[in-house]
């Protein structure tokens, strides 16, 4: 067994402004409250915290037909773009914290800045893939993907804040896992591109390894690339991770979820990662709030070497009587 060396690089991004329920802005400290660099520290990672974006207020943000926020949101995700964009440089796997989704815009195009040739892997109940024309609530977290795939590019206008987004991906580079509530444009979306999607019914008719298995022959059809996982943790099951915005019953269970991060860490070609919408203000106990956060903490975990099986020190030295 190799010896732990992920180089991981944290930036929190505590924004709420893509949807509608205030709290998802304290994921990142509270993420980090529950030990994650120490816990990262400790299973040999390399660990620099970039610390929290500051984002400033944004007047007159009208909204754009449907589109609520688009300002804020465009001038968000710039600032984080910037911050993946030098964490890739300075070599790091990147670890975006949440935030709602709507900041995966800034994440992969700032990942897909220092890194052409970029595949996705999205967790989530949801597609979110609506364009501002389909979007039925208007929330940009229910949006990211429509602004990053160039084959959707014709079908999106001109939105105030958003003239520096490009399309950096294409519909054969990205694989869904998880979809539960896909909107019917969305479904339109997924079916006239040809996204490779394993919704719920894929899970329980494949079982999550196979799913890992053709998700990895999928992304790795031609070469091998660097990983953005997008990690919503509304895909796992509200009895694992109910403090969320946009909860959906029958989602993975805790192992599927974990092993899911497990298979991408095997692959060594994880390049950055997305852990979003987190909110503890949806949490109705104490211990609905601690279980979401524990969850998003383990998962990070395994992403970086964490194995259930456990692991120790190549150095170890049994003590001698
Ligand atoms: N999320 N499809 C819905 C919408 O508003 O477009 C829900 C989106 C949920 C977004 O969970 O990140
Ligand atoms: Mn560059
Ligand atoms: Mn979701
Ligand atoms: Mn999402």
């Amino acid at each position: 067994h190799k010896r732990n060396h992920h180089s991981v690089g944290i930036i929190g991004a505590p924004f709420w402004k893509g949807q509608r329920r205030d709290g998802v802005e304290k994921g990142p400290d509270l993420i980090r409250d529950a030990g994650l660099v120490d816990k990262l520290k400790g299973q040999g990672c390399l660990v620099r915290d970039y610390g929290n974006l500051k984002f400033g207020d944004v007047p007159d943000d009208e909204s754009f037909g449907k589109v609520q926020r688009p300002r804020a949101v465009g001038r968000a995700n710039k600032q984080l773009a910037d911050t993946v964009h030098t964490i890739k440089n300075d070599g790091h796997t990147c670890v975006m914290l949440g935030g709602d989704h709507s900041m995966a815009i800034g994440s992969i195009l700032g990942h897909a800045a220092s890194k052409k040739d970029l595949c996705v892997v999205w967790v989530d109940a949801h597609a979110d893939i609506n364009t501002p024309l389909t979007t039925p609530t208007g929330n940009i977290h229910g949006q990211p993907m429509s602004y990053l795939i160039k084959e959707l590019h014709s079908k999106i206008p001109a939105i105030p804040g958003f003239s520096w987004i490009k399309p950096c991906i294409s519909a054969q580079d990205i694989v869904y896992i998880g979809l539960r509530d896909v909107d019917p444009e969305e479904h339109y979306i997924l079916k006239y591109l040809g996204i490779k999607s394993f919704s719920m019914t894929e899970v329980d008719h494949l079982g999550i390894t196979r799913v890992m298995e053709e998700t990895c022959d999928h992304i790795f059809s031609k070469v091998k690339r660097p990983i953005h996982l997008s990690y919503d943790i509304d895909a796992l099951d509200p009895s694992v991770s109910p403090a969320t915005g946009t909860p959906v019953v029958g989602g993975l269970t805790y192992r599927e979820g974990i092993y899911i991060t497990e298979q991408i860490c095997q692959t060594g070609l994880l390049s950055a990662l997305d852990m979003v919408e987190v909110n503890p203000k949806l949490g109705r106990t104490e211990a609905e709030v601690s279980s979401t956060v524990n969850t998003a903490v383990d998962l990070v975990l395994s992403c970086f070497g964490r194995v259930r099986g456990g692991s120790h020190a190549p150095d170890y030295c049994m003590p001698q009587p």
